[in-house]
């Protein structure tokens, strides 16, 4: 029988208290906010004793992670979440998950430029080749797929440094009329094969409030390099802090419209995802397609030190708009949330890694929740239904 032995017990306990008074960040010990820059650990806190293995997590899909799979429309790529480490939080561009392929009929000899027309008195057209020389940093920005969840191993999500220039620079070329309320971003989506679970026409309608407030950008550039096929080149929206489904690929056209604009395709396919009140007609209908803060257990080590067996759960945080004030967990649906030992505030538009140690002492399944509380208090809508839990099977002694 492999009982935990109270002394090695105290040990990690000591380990883990030592390392919250030296300011590693602990539950309890936050009094951060957001504007710190990307501040993250180091590296989290070992545990103490040796690293057995990672514990797989069960009743998940079997999408296969790090490989591009599909074209067009089906074309994906999942990230493994479980390599996820301090020192590798953002995401090189080739392991960026993706949703959509680059369109097979896209390629095209003319030079790229988007259209910016409808309810404004100087329609007109912005040259690439004019844009790229403005394109500045954009900070990192975590992407996440509205339709990221257990069936997908929750690698619908990423991290990029992303290159590119403000929409509301490119958008102050035009005059809009007074009618114009809304703004509708049209991304190019002519693919050969069709997929009968995606409507094609990429196509998101906004606020002019809503781009500013999230500081919308068209991405040129992502980790330093031109952006790649895949992720939308040569220009694409990017809104932070909102599901990806809103963030454009191969941007086309820009079109400013009033409050009777409908909503598009894209906006009625990704409704119940993005948590809309059933699937209205009308853009102005819709909510703002804002992440509600979240996190989820990415990998469960086992670990080993004096006969004893312990547990580190190592999870991500990300989402929200305002800073959190606690993080905690619950494993077994029989138990009480307790505080995560090891965290850091995300930065606005990151995330960032927490870790928990974990002492089970009797067999059986076990499934995590998170929960968070901010400063505002704000909805935790996809947390709290369970959208993110993800359970384990352990064997003791
Ligand atoms: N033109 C176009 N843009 C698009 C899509 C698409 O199908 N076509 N998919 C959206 C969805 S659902 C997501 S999650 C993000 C994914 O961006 P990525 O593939 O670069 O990760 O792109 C968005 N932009
Ligand atoms: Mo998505």
């Amino acid at each position: 029988m492999n009982v935990l032995n109270q002394s090695t017990r105290r040990q990690f306990l000591k380990k883990i208290l030592h390392l919250s008074a030296l300011g590693a960040g602990s539950g309890t010990l936050l009094a951060s906010v957001w504007g710190c820059g990307d501040r993250h650990f180091k590296e989290l806190p070992k545990p103490d004793g040796s690293f057995v293995g990672i514990l797989p997590f069960v009743g998940e899909g079997d999408v296969p992670l790090e490989t591009v799979t599909g074209e067009g429309l089906r074309g994906r790529r999942f990230i493994d979440l479980t390599t996820l480490s301090s020192d590798a939080l953002t995401t090189p561009t080739e392991r960026f998950y993706v949703r959509t392929r680059y369109p097979d009929r896209l390629d095209s000899p003319q030079p790229w430029k988007i259209s910016i027309n409808g309810l404004v008195e100087n329609p007109c057209e912005i040259l690439l080749k004019d844009v790229l020389p403005n394109a500045t940093d954009q900070g990192i920005v975590v992407m996440e797929c509205a339709g990221n969840d257990r069936w997908s191993r929750f690698g619908l999500i990423s991290a990029a440094r992303w290159q590119g220039i403000s929409l509301r620079d490119v958008l102050s070329r035009v005059k809009p009329l007074s009618a114009a309320t809304t703004i509708r971003v049209v991304g190019y989506d002519d693919h050969s094969q069709p997929d009968p679970l995606s409507w094609p026409g990429a196509s998101w309608v906004f606020t002019p409030k809503e781009l500013h407030d999230a500081g919308a950008f068209l991405a040129t550039g992502m980790n330093g390099a031109p952006l790649s096929r895949d992720h939308g080149a040569p220009i694409r929206l990017v809104v932070p802090g909102w599901y990806g489904c809103v963030s454009i690929k191969w941007v086309k056209e820009i079109v400013f419209a009033d409050d009777e604009e409908p909503a598009t395709n894209q906006m009625k396919e990704f409704a119940g995802r993005t948590l809309q009140a059933g699937m209205p007609d009308l853009a102005r209908e819709y909510y703002s397609a804002l992440v509600d803060p979240a996190a989820v257990p990415v990998r469960i080590e086992k670990w080993r030190a004096d006969e004893a067996t312990a547990y580190r759960i190592v999870g991500i945080a990300w989402g929200g708009t305002q800073p959190v004030k606690a993080l905690s967990i619950r494993i077994g649906e029989e138990r009480a949330f307790v505080p995560v030992q090891h965290f850091l505030p995300w930065p606005l538009h990151g995330w960032n890694l927490w870790s928990h140690m974990w002492y089970p002492t009797t067999s059986g399944t076990y499934t995590f929740r998170l929960r968070i509380v901010t400063s505002n208090r704000a909805a935790t809508r996809k947390l709290d239904s369970g959208h993110y839990d993800r359970t384990v099977m352990v064997t003791t002694g």
